[in-house]
């Protein structure tokens, strides 16, 4: 049986562009004189991606799955399932998904009780896109508990994709949403502590990295957004990714989160992409829309997280990477699970057709030392 990848890869031809494809731009772009290489058919001539692309749900086994990044997941993937169990909506599943952190005060990375920029402001990103490619987005809202849910409604009720700020914020008030002050007494009394030296680090590594698996610490205190992708009983796919960002950033920050391609990217034809991380890095690589082309071109949700992980070092040169934390995790539409970070602390909760919830350690281009 001819499969997809061979479809889209055609030929032996195809395959050196993939290989080269996945070895960075540079060599992309050697593997493909006058730019017009593509993938397959050979020098000169470019393959009509597009016309390739599967009508959506056919083929699939129409089951769900519920995929997201770290610890958190956990519960948030028990919450989406529910959503998906009783038949719902992927789109549905995800941001009842992650409104679970969103809502508690000990995940101090994502909602209420996340940790403020350096003047102590909580300022929160969100974005979601559906199985149609609708998307919407929330960036730099104070004082909303689901900046998701906002997200949600500008996709669904505004001409737009993003709003932020203080138009974010009446934007959710005049839908409804209750203000509160998302400034815990813990996460206030952490910053005053952190302004006794400000010293701003996007990513630190684990207090305890000799700890086990399952009893390790959070690997990062200031940053572990929750990102999440599903599949529902219909075969569509959905995506969610919310935050507080990076603590301590400066004021008026905004990170990947809320940007569409960069921390999140739904292709109902082909999977889905997501991020966590410094949200720095994954912009200047648009990683999430970047693995779903990748996908799209024959790669698996595994090697295409992968590529998405090694642009970045590409762009370090393989330097000092201690700084530099992202993981990518991606699925394809056939419910493939893919998951790669440059640090080896990511982890990702999954929970499969039978409804079994797991953490999992994903792979790292850095190991454990
Ligand atoms: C940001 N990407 O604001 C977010 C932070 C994050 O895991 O993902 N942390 O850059």
């Amino acid at each position: 049986m001819t499969t997809r990848r061979e479809v889209l890869i055609g030929t032996g031809a195809g395959l050196t562009t993939l290989g080269a494809l996945s070895l960075g731009g540079a060599r992309m772009a050697a593997a493909q004189p006058g730019g017009n290489g593509g993938m397959g058919g050979g020098a000169g001539s470019r393959m009509p991606l597009v016309d390739r692309i599967v009508p959506p749900g056919e083929g699939l086994g129409h089951k769900p799955l519920v995929v997201s990044t770290w610890r958190h997941g956990l519960p948030a993937n028990d919450a989406a399932w529910k959503v998906l169990a009783d038949g719902g909506r992927a789109l549905d599943a995800v941001e009842a998904g992650v409104r679970v952190p969103e809502a508690d005060p000990e995940v101090t990375s994502v909602g209420y009780g996340g940790r403020p920029d350096r003047e102590g402001h909580v300022t929160l990103d969100a974005c979601i896109m559906d199985e149609h490619g609708q998307a919407g987005a929330v960036a730099f809202l104070e004082g909303i508990m689901h900046p998701i849910s906002v997200a949600r409604k500008v996709m669904e009720l505004t001409p737009h994709v993003m709003l932020v700020g203080e138009g974010a914020r009446r934007f959710a008030v005049a839908q409804g949403f209750p203000e509160q002050d998302l400034l815990t007494d813990k996460a206030r009394a952490d910053w005053q502590e952190w302004l006794k030296t400000s010293d701003y680090r996007p990513w630190t590594p684990p207090t305890d990295p000799k700890s086990t698996s399952s009893a390790r610490p959070r690997p990062s205190d200031n940053h572990d957004t929750i990102s999440m992708l599903a599949i529902d009983g219909d075969g569509n796919l959905s995506g969610a990714c919310t935050t507080s960002g990076l603590a301590y950033k400066m004021h008026g920050r905004v990170g990947d989160s809320p940007i569409i391609g960069a921390a999140l990217f739904v292709d109902n034809e082909v999977g889905a992409a997501c991020a966590t991380g410094v949200g720095e890095e994954v912009m200047k690589t648009l990683g999430s829309f970047l693995i779903v082309e990748l996908m799209r071109q024959g790669a698996t949700p595994q090697e295409a997280c992968e590529e998405g992980i090694a642009r970045i070092r590409h762009r370090h040169r393989d330097g000092d990477l201690s700084q530099v934390q992202v993981g990518y995790l991606a699925i394809d539409r056939h419910g493939n699970v893919g998951a790669y970070d440059v640090q080896p602390w990511f982890q990702y909760a999954i929970t499969d057709a039978e409804g079994d919830t797991r953490l999992v350690d994903a792979n790292s281009w850095l190991k454990r030392k």
